[in-house]
């Protein structure tokens, strides 16, 4: 990524627990890498176009409207709701599989642009996904870290984008993020919930909530359309209820050091195959 490029990206400085608006300041490549090695977060005001987020939009939508067709690939974050009633925090995994369009759009290569140069390393797709919050879910999204959620005898070498698709503010579910807590070990999660797809059928796996987080210190990061947040996979956060009549879209994608190869090829992950086919 050229300097002049990060030059004109400004990062919202930590506020501390107040409410109030952060405070934005343009940024080196060096002074971006050094906030996020002492924060675990970044929040981006300014990364991508209106048009570009529109685009994105209007990639996912159609998505969520054959919500019901996609199998376990789209489940309520929230848990089985009341029959009849609408989904509460409704996610698609894997958006870009179903929509590769999404690759081509400059959120998308701006986001794999950052994370190479935090990495500092080639970076690939890992995973993304898409919640739709919808109005008035009053359902947060709870305290944990997305290493807990790693399948992989290997910790995360990742960097995690939440790419809102309007505005975003405390009461329709912003981002939050405890500032510093990736320097601290992955805590203890236990199950919150279970999940269930677009047919209220329960599927595998579950919701985690971390235990004992102190968030006294937890940072809400809103954000205009076009910013973004970038975090840590060990990074503590969390989202509010969305408190709104309209839905709160975000688009999440992590890249990852070294893309498929790593995740594939490296020899803890070989190791384990090769224990696990030998019974
Ligand atoms: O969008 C949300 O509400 C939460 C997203 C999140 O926590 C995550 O992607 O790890």
């Amino acid at each position: 990524m050229s300097e002049s490029y990060l030059r004109e990206i400004s990062v919202a400085a930590p506020t501390g627990p107040s409410t109030s608006a952060p405070v934005h300041r343009p940024q080196t490549p060096t002074a971006l890498a050094a906030d996020f090695a002492r924060d675990g977060y970044l929040s981006i005001p300014a990364l991508t176009t209106e048009a570009d987020t529109e685009q994105i939009r209007s990639l996912l939508d159609p998505l969520f409207a054959r919500f019901d067709t996609l199998g376990e690939r789209a489940v309520d974050l929230a848990g089985p709701g009341a029959p009849g009633q609408p989904l509460r925090s409704p996610e698609i995994n894997e958006a870009v599989i179903l929509e590769p369009r999404l690759r081509n759009t400059l959120t998308y290569l701006r986001c794999r642009d950052i994370a190479r140069q935090l990495l500092g390393v080639p970076v690939g797709y890992q995973f993304d996904h898409a919640i739709f919050k919808s109005p008035n879910n009053r359902t947060p999204t709870a305290w944990h870290q997305d290493e807990a959620y790693s399948q992989e005898p290997i910790p995360l070498r990742s960097i995690h984008f939440w790419i809102p698709l309007q505005a975003v503010t405390e009461s329709n579910g912003c981002m939050w993020f405890i500032p510093g807590s990736h320097r601290g070990p992955l805590l203890p999660h236990r199950l919150l919930n279970s999940r269930t797809d677009g047919l209220n059928r329960k599927v595998a796996g579950g919701t985690l909530v971390a235990d004992n987080v102190d968030s006294s210190n937890a940072v809400a990061c809103p954000l205009a359309i076009g910013g973004v947040t970038v975090h840590h996979p060990l990074t503590l956060h969390y989202t509010g209820a969305n408190q709104s009549d309209s839905f709160r879209k975000a688009w999440i994608i992590h890249f990852g050091a070294y893309g498929w190869f790593r995740r594939r090829l490296h020899p803890k992950v070989l190791m384990a195959r090769l224990t696990r086919s030998l019974g």
